[in-house]
């Protein structure tokens, strides 16, 4: 006979799966704002969204990458999710905001997301962030985002991009 619960693989497969603290943090953040994706976390850093796409097997336009940006006049955070096969435009993000934009330091970045360089989410952030999301990355049925963390990551629809962050859909490139 088996008691309910005994059995060790279904035991395995039920435990939660142990994350990173930071990892954590935007699961934590995902499940508060009511999305079911499952943060995981992979043997080896996937620093680049080539090296994302290879591990997950997707293709490089699939990577949503989270590039921050520094607004020149104001001084705020500025997030643009953008495909991995994209290159942002900055002077394009610019006419957008009504500003110009540069790219953030590492401190500057770490201090408004709460997360380092290469495993950047898009929620879950130590403070509010404008945000614009590239809109080639809506053109795909899935895509994966960093976990806050370089060997983190989930997937999701493109669509939920929009309502976790609040940002609008635009074309960045
Ligand atoms: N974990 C991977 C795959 S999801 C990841 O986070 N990729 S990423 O593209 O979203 O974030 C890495 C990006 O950070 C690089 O593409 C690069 O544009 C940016 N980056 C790297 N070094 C710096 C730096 N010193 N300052 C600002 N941005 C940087």
């Amino acid at each position: 006979m088996t008691t309910p619960g005994s059995n060790p693989d279904a035991a395995a497969a039920r435990a939660p799966r142990s994350l990173s603290a930071s990892a954590q943090r935007v699961q934590e953040a995902l499940t508060g704002a009511g999305f079911d994706a499952q943060v995981f976390e992979l043997e080896i850093p996937v620093r680049t969204a080539a090296e994302a796409a290879s591990a997950v097997g997707c293709e490089v336009a699939q990577i949503a990458k989270s590039l921050i940006f520094r607004a020149e006049r104001s001084g705020r955070a500025v997030l643009v999710i953008t495909s991995g096969a994209n290159r942002v435009n900055e002077a394009t993000v610019a006419e957008k905001l009504g500003e110009g934009i540069g790219r953030a330091d590492p401190d500057f970045v770490r201090e408004r997301t709460g997360f380092a360089i290469g495993g950047i989410p898009p929620l879950g952030h130590a403070t509010p962030l404008e945000t614009l999301i590239d809109e080639d990355l809506l053109t795909h049925r899935e895509v994966w985002a960093a976990a806050g963390h370089p060997n983190a990551l989930f997937r999701l629809d493109p669509r939920d991009l929009a309502r976790m962050t609040g940002g609008a859909v635009t074309r960045v490139r």
